[in-house]
């Protein structure tokens, strides 16, 4: 397993040469990023237990993988995330005020900006895998340089869908990159009773396909193994299968209780891995983070979040009709609409 930063904080022989390749500015990023993300996350817990958001999937723990994958992506590349991805999400542009109205059940949280290419969060497990082997097959077929990257779980390797895209992807040689982040469940289900094999990325080699397995909780090796495709994705066209080995912090959602499926013992040794504990005492001691950056950045944090909230707040609130809108081409009752719609059409 790839790994550059130990949990003491301490740089591996290999985590130092990337460190000297990163700007000052590049290294605080990440960091900045990843405590963006661990705060969103609790303020969003925090509004759906007064009942502002609906069930909420948290992202804690997982950090890492997502600022460290999403950092190194450039803004041709195509993004498939799963609904605990809005982190990564976040990284390459979606608005932060978007990622809420997701939550929010709102349709306008699916409908990113044109120039972010991130596709709608997949809540059915695996389903997005083809899609992307698709977008990635398109970019082939057009010689462009840009490549699909496809985020999922460790319990979307035993669905049918994984296995299908990854062999397309193998057979027809295209620029997708598998990135699973392993947490070790699927919900309740211990990875242990999804996999006869003991990691995902020995899958690879069944599709005759480069896998590299990489320690989830470590930014910098996470951000060197996509980069390091990226550098070579120009030239060859082939796809990779990544597993980021992690764990999520808190519940499956919110409507999820852990401690019914796994220990205490467990959940701490993990906590003592955490991604941001480990990447914030190698930046402090290089001198990039003090007391005082920390916390001017919660301040940022603090004002970027209800700067979303205002502008949600802002916004028209959406009429009854709203829950029917984009599902239908048309919505008719014994002949007759009822009301207008969200395009104030109200006789069709
Ligand atoms: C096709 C399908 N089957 C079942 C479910 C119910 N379900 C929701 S999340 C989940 C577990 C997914 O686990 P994993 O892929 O490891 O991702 P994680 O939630 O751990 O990030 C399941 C089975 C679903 N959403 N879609």
């Amino acid at each position: 397993m790839l790994n550059y930063i130990l949990p003491d904080g301490r740089l591996t022989n290999k985590g130092q040469s990337i460190w000297e390749e990163l700007s000052d500015d590049q290294k605080r990023r990440m960091y900045q990023w990843m405590r963006l993300l661990r705060y969103v996350d609790k303020r969003c817990i925090s509004l759906q237990r007064q009942g502002r958001l609906g069930t909420y999937v948290s992202l804690a723990g997982q950090e890492a993988a997502q600022v460290g994958s999403a950092f190194a992506l450039r803004n041709q590349d195509w993004m498939f995330p799963t609904y605990r991805d809005h982190g990564a999400a976040l990284v390459v542009g979606v608005p932060l005020h978007q990622i809420l109205l997701y939550w929010m059940g709102r349709v306008e949280g699916n409908q990113f900006p044109p120039a972010v290419r991130v596709l709608p969060p997949s809540v059915p497990i695996a389903t997005h895998l083809p899609h992307a082997v698709g977008a990635a097959w398109a970019a082939k077929l057009r010689n462009e340089d840009s490549i699909a990257i496809a985020y999922f779980g460790d319990g979307a390797t035993s669905e049918g869908d994984f296995h299908e895209a990854c062999n397309f992807a193998g057979v027809f040689q295209l620029p997708v990159i598998f990135f699973c982040q392993n947490n070790g469940y699927a919900i309740s289900v211990p990875f242990s009773r999804q996999s006869a094999t003991e990691t995902v990325v020995e899958k690879a080699k069944g599709f005759s396909m480069e896998g590299i397995q990489v320690d989830g909780n470590d930014v910098l090796a996470v951000f060197d193994v996509i980069q390091e495709y990226l550098k070579r994705a120009a030239s060859q066209k082939k796809p990779i299968l990544i597993e980021a080995v992690t764990y999520r912090l808190n519940g499956h959602t919110t409507a999820d209780d852990p401690t019914k499926y796994r220990s205490r013992l467990e959940e701490n040794a993990w906590r003592k891995k955490d991604p941001l504990l480990r990447y914030e005492k190698l930046l402090r001691e290089e001198e990039l983070w003090t007391d005082d950056d920390e916390q001017a950045w919660m301040k940022d944090c603090e004002e970027t979040f209800k700067q979303a909230l205002t502008t949600i707040e802002r916004m028209e609130k959406p009429s009854k009709q709203h829950l029917f809108a984009h599902v239908f081409a048309e919505r008719r009752s014994g002949g007759k609409w009822h009301g207008a719609d969200d395009h104030g059409r109200s006789d069709l």
